[in-house]
């Protein structure tokens, strides 16, 4: 079995007539349109975001004016929360949404039926543009362009903004910029490609850089200084790997903020964070040198009938609990993490 988060291979090589040719045919696909809906991942980040509000553009800028941006759940990082108000990114609850009112679907940064995305298993979509790892069946009709290799679907939809000659924006610059900057870790991680970085300094040029400043420095309200306690006092490390369970969180996003920042801790390789949200138990998965993050999110969420994935140093998965069965499932997910991180016969120390 190839592990796709192990191949960093493009499939073929894509040069610039490569973007032309996918933007010739995502216009085929959506155009003509009066109500295009596109769709990011639940609980979304700033490079769904920023792809969204690319797309939106994009359609603008060919004429339709009416699309809407939606996604499940809610944004919970306070930088994420900033991007939208500063940016202005308009957007509409998923659950507000009735999809048979839109004649065109557009995911971005993301994929059908994976578990994190809100779009009902018939829905029919029109387009994809995503970077995860995912493979589109040999019968799909929709238009798909998966770059699996690529640090950000931001640096695909800029490709395409600019290979339709639409103007890109300070405002709509600084949302895309914010998007690769930050699923490409400040160009820390192994996945990105030239086109990344090209991007990443084009938009550099345009972008306003006093409201990425805003967006990267925001107000925080309390909870989030009573989670990174909880955190601190919950953390226990085994050697090279670091674990938090955060108990129930009012936004999945702090399980991924929380991953993020305990990762830091300077000798850990791997950082797994969870926490309860409503019915599901959300973990998050981080490596600093290892590649399998995303295979081993996906096996630990199917092992409890969940779902995961993501890429190669960042990926996370959700598994679904009821009151009822919350303590034995986290037990059960916490014994299937050591197992597969090897861990289980090691003893845990506590950070504090
Ligand atoms: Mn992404």
């Amino acid at each position: 079995m190839t592990l796709p988060s192990e191949t960093n291979e493009p499939d073929q090589p894509p040069g610039p007539n490569k973007f032309r040719e996918k933007l010739l045919s995502f216009r085929r696909h959506i155009l003509p349109a009066e109500s295009p809906l596109i769709v990011t991942h639940d609980y979304p980040d700033p490079d769904c975001l920023a792809s969204a509000f690319g797309v939106a553009h994009l359609l603008s800028f060919w004429g339709v004016k009416s699309s809407i941006i939606t996604f499940g759940g809610f944004v919970g990082r306070a930088e994420n929360r900033a991007m939208i108000r500063v940016l202005n990114i308009p957007s509409v609850p998923f659950a507000l949404t009735e999809i048979k009112d839109y004649d065109r679907i557009i995911l971005v940064d993301s994929f059908p039926n994976k578990g994190n995305v809100s779009l009902p298993a018939d829905a029919r979509v029109n387009a994809v543009i995503d970077h995860h790892p995912h493979e589109p069946p040999p019968d799909a009709t929709y238009f798909h362009d998966i770059r699996k290799n690529f640090g950000a679907t931001s640096t695909i939809i800029t490709k395409y903004l600019i290979e339709a000659g639409c103007e890109i924006t300070p405002k709509l610059a600084t949302a895309l910029f914010y998007g690769i900057k930050t699923d490409t870790g400040d160009m820390m991680r192994r996945e990105s490609v030239p086109e990344d970085i090209e991007c990443y300094k084009l938009l550099f040029d345009i972008m306003d850089h006093r409201l990425l400043s805003r967006i990267e420095n925001p107000d925080r309200d309390e909870e989030f200084f009573r989670i990174i306690h909880r955190a601190v006092e919950a953390t226990y490390t085994y050697e090279a790997f670091g674990y938090t369970y955060l108990g129930n969180v009012s936004t999945p996003d702090y399980v991924a903020e929380m991953a993020d920042l305990f990762h830091s801790l300077e000798r850990l390789e791997w950082m797994v964070c969870s926490g309860v949200f409503k019915n599901h138990i959300f973990f998050s998965i981080r490596a600093k040198t290892h590649a399998t993050a995303g295979i081993l999110a996906e096996q630990i969420a199917e092992r409890h009938g969940g779902s995961g994935g993501g890429h190669a140093k960042v990926a996370a998965g959700r598994i679904p609990v009821t009151a009822d069965t919350v303590n034995s499932i986290l037990m059960d997910f916490e014994e299937s993490m050591k197992e597969l991180f090897g861990i289980n016969k090691m003893q845990p120390e506590k950070l504090l």
